[in-house]
């Protein structure tokens, strides 16, 4: 299997309800590595740029609007199949879809207040990664 990276971001409802920890819990579990993090507060600007591909979706404002109402843990996450096995962890968009045992399924509000975001593609996550992180601020 390739070692992979990938982009997490553990969103503003979960700062919010103080639960980065158990998320971030439940990504070592299976067995991701953090590499790199950091907490920010999103500008608008930011979210919209990092977003762009969903700038015709009906739901974009709410979303700008979601992410920068207050901080976010941005990490860049390594293993195995990172971006799949991100991917499966986080489960489903919406919570209510999501399977049982996966970050959004336990802690999700709903499907905009969703707890995490993950890249989707490793194209993706080269691009998201740079967005965030330097090649400095990534270590093993
Ligand atoms: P993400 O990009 O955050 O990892 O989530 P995803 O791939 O599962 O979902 P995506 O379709 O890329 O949507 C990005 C984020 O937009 C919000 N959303 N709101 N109100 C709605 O119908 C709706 N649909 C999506 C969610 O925060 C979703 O994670
Ligand atoms: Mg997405």
């Amino acid at each position: 299997m390739a070692t992979e990276r990938t982009l997490s971001i553990i969103k503003p409802d979960a700062t919010r309800r103080n639960i980065t920890g158990k998320v971030l819990a439940m990504l070592e579990e299976a067995g991701l590595r953090v590499v790199a993090q950091k907490r920010l507060q999103l500008t608008k600007e930011q979210a919209e740029a990092f977003y762009a591909v969903h700038k015709e979706r009906a739901f974009f404002g709410d979303l700008v609007s979601f992410m920068t109402s207050g901080p976010v843990v941005v990490q860049v996450l390594e293993g195995d199949n990172a971006v799949a096995e991100n991917r499966r962890v986080m489960g489903a968009t919406n919570p209510v879809d999501a399977e049982d045992g996966t970050i959004r399924r336990t802690f999700a509000e709903n499907i905009e207040a969703n707890t995490v975001h993950g890249s989707d593609s490793a194209e993706n996550a080269a691009q998201e990664i740079r967005f965030f992180f330097s090649d400095l601020e990534i270590t093993g």
